[in-house]
């Protein structure tokens, strides 16, 4: 019998647990984090259960659509939304709250208000939840400047400053994949336990990867260095394999496959948006940070991602992501181009 694989196993490192370990490499730390992460863990619970409960509940469909006793049907974007937003005001940690559901940042009431600042999609990737496909949720974390003064300027803050970031992945099975800044953990949800358990220590994106992931449905408005890219990628001239193609179409999954195997994930601009689709606050810095983290990089096809200050908080950005060399590789076609 391995008795030290079986420690292992009796030896469970839960989320909280792991955030409370990192915290004790600051001494001047007063746990509001593992406080804030806690309600963060809250909210993605909720949303794998209504997720996996979705076609049973029938949660499925319109907002405003009535059920059998008559009451309002939210649709599961709007409720993951609602119970983000009450969760982490209640957390008391956090003061103001940009949510892609909603148009304007929330301001926390001054009697419930913390420090931190978290940027957030409760529900990505929505339009394959009637198909059962993976989706998730995205975060960042940001400090405030001045607690008692908190003002748009502060959400409206570099890519590179951020705190912390994740995703929460509600796929064949949840997966939570967080950075505090010293490298990614992934960990599994176990339903049995209701805890997330630390199963991917310390991922790191392969240096080179096989696979790009993008909509090729828009090649047509695609500019050169992109079109090239693309066109490598089928054709290589340098007699490696063709690479594969894959894209699911929800970024969070679409970005957690490329985390794990390697390759890029790309949403390039295009003629017809010239800033990309994906929103550079709660899709594109939050991925950027992970995907640096793990030792990979993101590009927008002008600048490293996550040097983007925003103008505005639904800000959109074309990105480029994933295994370092790949992205190296997109770098050099602008360079040439410009
Ligand atoms: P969705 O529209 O389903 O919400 O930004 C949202 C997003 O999904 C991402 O999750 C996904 O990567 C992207 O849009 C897919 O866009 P395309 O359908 O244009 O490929």
């Amino acid at each position: 019998m391995d008795h030290e694989a079986d420690a292992h196993r009796t030896d469970l490192m839960t989320i909280t647990r792991h955030v409370l370990n990192e915290q004790t490499k600051y001494p001047e730390s007063r746990g509001d984090f593992t406080i804030l992460l806690s309600h963060i863990v809250l909210g993605c619970k909720f949303v794998c259960s209504s997720v996996s409960k979705a076609g049973l509940a029938k949660l499925l469909g319109l907002a405003g659509e009535t059920n059998i006793q008559g009451e309002e049907q939210k649709k599961l974007d709007v409720l993951s939304n609602e119970v983000f937003v009450k969760a982490l005001i209640s957390s008391g940690r956090t003061c103001i709250l940009v949510s892609e559901e909603d148009e304007e940042a929330i301001f926390v009431d001054p009697s419930k208000r913390g420090r931190y600042i978290v940027v957030f999609d409760p529900l990505d990737g929505s339009s394959n939840i009637d198909c059962g496909v993976s989706i998730g949720t995205i975060f960042g974390i940001y400090l405030v400047k001045d607690e008692e003064n908190p003002t748009i300027d502060d959400v409206l803050q570099a890519g590179k400053n951020l705190v912390a970031a994740g995703y929460c992945m509600y796929g064949s099975s949840c997966t939570l994949v967080l950075s505090t800044g010293s490298g990614v953990n992934g960990f599994t949800l176990d339903p049995s336990l209701g805890e997330f358990i630390l199963t991917h220590p310390n991922i790191k994106v392969p240096k080179k990867g096989k696979i790009y992931s993008v909509n090729e449905g828009n090649a047509k408005n695609w500019d050169e260095p992109t079109t090239k890219f693309v066109e490598k990628c089928k054709f290589p001239t340098d007699g490696s394999p063709p690479r594969s193609l894959r894209y699911i179409g929800s970024m969070v999954a679409d970005v957690h496959r490329t985390l794990l195997y390697g390759g890029i994930f790309l949403y390039p601009a295009d003629k017809k948006s010239p800033n990309g689709k994906l929103r550079l606050l709660y899709e594109v810095f939050p991925m950027s940070y992970l995907m640096e983290q793990a030792g990979g990089q993101a590009f927008t096809g002008k600048q490293r991602a996550l040097d983007l200050v925003p103008g505005k908080i639904h800000e959109r950005s074309p990105v480029f992501l994933g295994s370092y060399d790949d992205v190296e590789e997109i770098k050099a076609l602008y360079a040439a181009a410009n």
